[in-house]
């Protein structure tokens, strides 16, 4: 059996369970049997996880993949991923997670993996955990002089401590309005727009109960457009993405869930303005040390067509009529290509990792 074998993890105890168990249904479906074999390891909303049995050919439907019948559970789906590590066969030869970390926050799945010494797709730990604190990205884009909103940022012990000279700092910063957003980007919820001082009270104490730290951001005028990259140590950029929005587009149930908004590929921008997306992408994407993938989301501000980088994602929607496999098939790669080239990826990134030392022994 000479056939690659994929650990495909989904579902997990975030809000986002229901989204990747959909995302695990298609890529499940994508993959050529030919040449791969998967195994199912779904992790329950209470944080179990369970392991199914090898698979040369996709369930039939998504609620199989809960495995409610005949799955092992967290110690045999823990033991096969560690096999390696006390000599046994190797059970699986990569992971491929879909899904935030355990407990909403990131890197914690790319960590096992690490510790587990086995590949994994798309994003490393680095990565993953810059990629969920908005703020952390922030300061990473303007260290790579990537033009961004303006933005404010606090903790809840210091919103506590001295809630009024921050208030003064966003009014004097930002002013109103503005958006007030945990800094956790897993967290869909808790977002909101302040108009005016009161309601900017109201927004920042419904972000802390999402998130210890906060962030405000300007607001600003602008169409939405994304940009897919994809590689390693050379990523390449998609064509630009437009998402248009009939409600607010800030506002996030019109966005992802009613289906109100509406993706325009290749976006309608000045071919100079797509090539200087495309370089800010995989600046965006440098500037996190990004591997395998990401999707990074720009404003174009509509006074003076400014291209400001809002953020990235190493986790991005992808069924195949997501955003992101939809640049890419755009750009003349099909879904199941494109989960051959993340594959690839992930091995190359591994093989290169290997060649390290890690300690100062010869
Ligand atoms: F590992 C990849 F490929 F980088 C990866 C991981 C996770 C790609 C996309 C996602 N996305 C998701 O897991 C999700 C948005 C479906 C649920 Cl959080």
């Amino acid at each position: 059996n000479n056939k690659t074998t994929v650990g495909l993890v989904y579902g997990g105890k975030s809000g986002e369970h229901e989204v990747s168990l959909q995302t695990a249904f298609a890529v499940m479906n994508a993959f050529d049997y030919d040449k791969y074999e998967l195994i199912p390891f779904y992790i329950t909303k209470q944080g179990e996880w369970r392991k199914g049995s090898s698979l040369s050919a996709p369930l039939e439907k998504v609620e199989k993949l809960k495995l409610e019948h005949g799955g092992e559970g967290t110690e045999a789906a823990l033991g096969a991923i560690f096999s390696r590590m006390y000599g046994g066969e190797a059970a699986v030869d990569l992971m491929f997670p879909l899904l935030h970390g355990t407990y909403g926050e990131d890197g914690t799945i790319q960590g096992l993996f690490e510790m587990a010494n086995i590949p994994y797709v798309g994003a490393g730990v680095l990565a993953s955990a810059a990629g969920m604190d908005k703020v952390v990205m922030k300061k990473l884009f303007a260290q790579a002089g990537l033009p961004q909103c303006k933005f404010c940022h606090f903790t809840k012990h210091q919103w506590e401590q001295s809630s009024f000279h921050l208030i003064m700092g966003v009014e004097d910063e930002l002013g109103y309005p503005c958006f007030v957003k945990p800094a956790n980007l897993g967290s869909s919820v808790g977002i909101s727009k302040a108009r005016n001082r009161e309601e900017l009270e109201r927004a920042v104490e419904l972000a802390f109960r999402y998130d210890l730290k906060v962030i405000v951001e300007e607001f600003v005028d602008a169409r939405e457009v994304e940009v897919a990259v994809l590689g390693n140590q050379e990523p390449m950029a998609s064509v630009p993405g437009e998402i248009v929005s009939s409600a607010d587009y800030y506002d996030y149930a019109a966005k992802y869930t009613d289906g109100q908004s509406e993706m325009i590929i290749p976006a309608p921008v000045d071919p100079d303005v797509a090539d200087r997306l495309r370089e800010a992408a995989l600046v965006a994407f440098q500037a996190i040390e990004g591997s395998g993938i990401t999707r990074a989301d720009f404003f174009l501000r509509k006074s003076d067509g400014a291209i400001l980088i809002n953020e990235v994602n190493t986790m991005p929607g992808f069924t195949p009529y997501s955003m992101y496999p939809l640049l890419w098939r755009e750009t003349g790669l099909s879904y199941q290509a494109l989960l051959d080239r993340m594959i690839g990826l992930a091995f190359e990134r591994y093989e290169s990792k290997q060649a390290l030392s890690y300690t100062n022994e010869a």
